[in-house]
């Protein structure tokens, strides 16, 4: 009887999970997602061992992972790496603690990365961490069972296009496979790819998401095949961002290490490093600090995207000790400030301030400020009324004192804030605002309290031959994405409350690959002001740095100055006389006014 009561409980049970699978919405699936913000990657496999070194050979700007392809490894040979695997060290209790330390909220593990070998058991091929190698036990099972008893997501990086030690697959151009365009790809998805995603769907229990990647020229036939069965085993795992196809995956991911300059809608991630590499890499000491990787944090979540950062463990199975110290100076900081990350929506605001910037949750603002004021803290265009401020790390929530000013001429509001003299936190701290009904902002460009107009190049009215055209801000850098044409012109409204001098600097941006960043100059443009043409060209007069976007630094072109004769509303334009053709086109990110001392 009681045999027959359990068994007609557990089909209740699973009858409902099984509901819940085939009836999962894509908010469904993406809710955790959604309120976790901060996720942990981790890069491990056969490329720990040699770990950036091979036969001697050393290159910095290359990344660990791909060392089979840098130095044009046969299969034949760097296979053998496995017999060598045998992560002794490895403890899944360890990774799981380092991340929940760190206050992340999910783990995303590389099951099988472009190299082709497994860290899983897997009947489809032997090239895998128990078949192949002295270790002999699942890595991703081990991995898996403690994230389900620890309640911590669980992701699998899956390569689905590139698969070095596979002829018929993408990548391998150096042993001796058919060349690309003779190779059968959907017979390598066909008897590899499909049946390992079937392996890792249905051998591990729950699978919070599949994380693909490098999608190269798989078609949209082929992605179709790959995402309908992740929806058939197990349709609750998110679709990453770059399955490939033209397809529509769960959520967006930008480019490697990419903050985006503004807010954006929808889901996103910014899949990051930790130092330059994603595998272990025996001689990159590059680690970041932990409060620049604090202030992306929040600067993610502002703009409305989940931050996934990588660790490489070493072949001996441990995450390097720096990046647990780094990642556990985070942890300490999310305990205090956790509530302005976890669950929070983007800024109501277009762009980033100059000191930090700001979370949302019904009722409530927090700003996070990296750069504490000396003296009166504004902040500026907010049109909401405000409740209430206090210092998230307060637990008391004295009130902050703040007076809210507004400009009626200009159509301008400031919120006049007294913070202590002491930031609570040196790396960032939050305060909260505390606001009556929705967060509202002003869309208007207005001088700010400093006295600077920033002229970001996304606020611009874009045309093309006196049409609404389009113009992509959002390289890696924050400038214009791919801008080679000249007949794109761009148009800027703005009020100026404080009249006089103001020097005027064009700002473009670095871009490219993290390891290789670069910059093309020698464009000519116009400034048009006032009926007054300025022509300029574009050459790097100084270059910035910029925390948001650490690999690629601001370019300044001084351009001159120019002279507002009273408060009012003004116009500027910039168009192109002639875009350098080759290279990164004009990189254009801003203009900025700064009042002339
Ligand atoms: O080629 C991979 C790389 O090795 C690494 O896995 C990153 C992580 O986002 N993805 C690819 C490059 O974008």
């Amino acid at each position: 009887m009681k045999k027959i009561i359990f068994v007609i409980l557990l089909s209740l049970v699973y009858g409902q999970w099984a509901n819940a699978q085939i009836n999962s919405t894509q908010d469904e699936r993406m809710a955790w997602w959604r309120e976790s913000r901060f996720g942990m990657f981790i890069h491990w496999g056969l490329y720990s061992i040699p770990a950036g070194e091979w036969k001697g050979q050393y290159d910095d700007k290359k990344i660990g992972e791909w060392i089979m392809n840098t130095y044009k490894i046969p299969y034949a040979e760097y296979s053998t790496l496995a017999k060598q695997f045998n992560p002794g060290r490895f403890d899944a209790k360890a990774f799981v603690k380092t991340a929940k330390d760190a206050g992340m909220k999910y783990i995303t593990i590389t099951s099988k990365h472009h190299d082709g070998f497994a860290l899983f058991k897997s009947n489809v091929s032997p090239y895998n961490v128990v078949d192949a190698t002295p270790y002999k036990k699942d890595i991703i099972k081990a991995l898996t069972n403690e994230c389900h008893k620890q309640g911590m997501k669980i992701c699998y990086y899956y390569s689905q296009a590139q698969d070095w030690a596979e002829p018929n697959a993408w990548g391998n151009n150096w042993d001796n496979y058919p060349p690309e365009k003779e190779r059968n790809h959907t017979q390598y998805i066909n008897s590899k790819v499909l049946p390992q995603l079937t392996e890792l769907l249905t051998n591990y229990g729950e699978v919070n998401m599949i994380w693909f990647d490098t999608p190269l020229s798989i078609t949209k036939e082929q992605a179709d095949t790959i995402k309908a069965l992740v929806r058939k085993l197990q349709p609750k795992c998110i679709i990453s961002g770059r399955l490939g196809g033209g397809i529509e995956p769960d959520y967006q991911s930008t480019s490697d290490n990419t903050v985006p300059p503004t807010t954006v809608t929808g889901d996103w991630e910014v899949p990051a490093t930790l130092n330059n590499t994603w595998g272990f890499k025996k001689y990159d000491n590059a680690w970041k600090s932990p409060d620049g990787v604090t202030r992306l944090l929040f600067d993610i979540a502002s703009k409305g995207g989940n931050y996934l950062l990588n660790v490489g463990p070493t072949a001996d199975g441990v995450i390097p000790q720096e990046s647990v110290n780094i990642l556990k100076q985070v942890g300490d900081w999310m305990k205090v400030n956790g509530e302005a990350i976890y669950g929070s929506k983007a800024s109501p605001y277009y762009l980033e301030f100059p000191w930090g910037n700001i979370t949302q949750k019904p009722g409530r603002l927090y700003a996070g400020i990296f750069n504490w004021p000396q003296g009166d803290f504004y902040i500026e265009g907010l049109q909401s009324k405000i409740r209430r401020m206090y210092l998230l790390a307060d637990k008391a929530k004295k009130p902050i004192p703040f007076e809210e000013q507004y400009n009626k001429q200009a159509n301008h509001h400031t919120l006049k804030i007294k913070l202590p003299v002491q930031a609570p936190d040196k790396v960032l701290s939050v305060l909260v605002l505390e606001i009556e009904g929705a967060a509202k902002t002003e869309q208007q460009i207005v001088q700010d309290h400093t006295g600077k107009i920033n002229l970001f190049g996304g606020k611009a009215a874009i045309t093309k031959n006196g049409r609404a055209a389009l113009l992509a801000i959002n390289n890696n850098g924050g400038g214009a994405q791919n801008w080679k044409d000249a007949a794109i012109k761009l148009d800027w409204t703005f009020t100026v409350i404080k009249p006089g001098n103001y020097n005027m600097e064009v700002v473009s941006t670095e871009t490219g690959a993290h390891e290789k960043p670069d910059w093309t100059g020698g464009h000519q443009v116009k400034v048009i002001f006032n009926g007054k043409v300025t022509d300029l060209k574009i050459y790097a007069d100084s270059k910035r740095p910029n925390p948001r976007t650490l690999y690629w630094k601001n370019i300044i072109t001084n351009a001159g100055s120019l002279t507002f004769e009273k408060p009012g509303i003004y116009q500027l334009k910039l168009e192109p006389i002639t875009i350098i053709q080759e290279g990164r086109g004009f990189t254009f990110r801003e203009i900025n006014l700064v009042p002339a001392k």
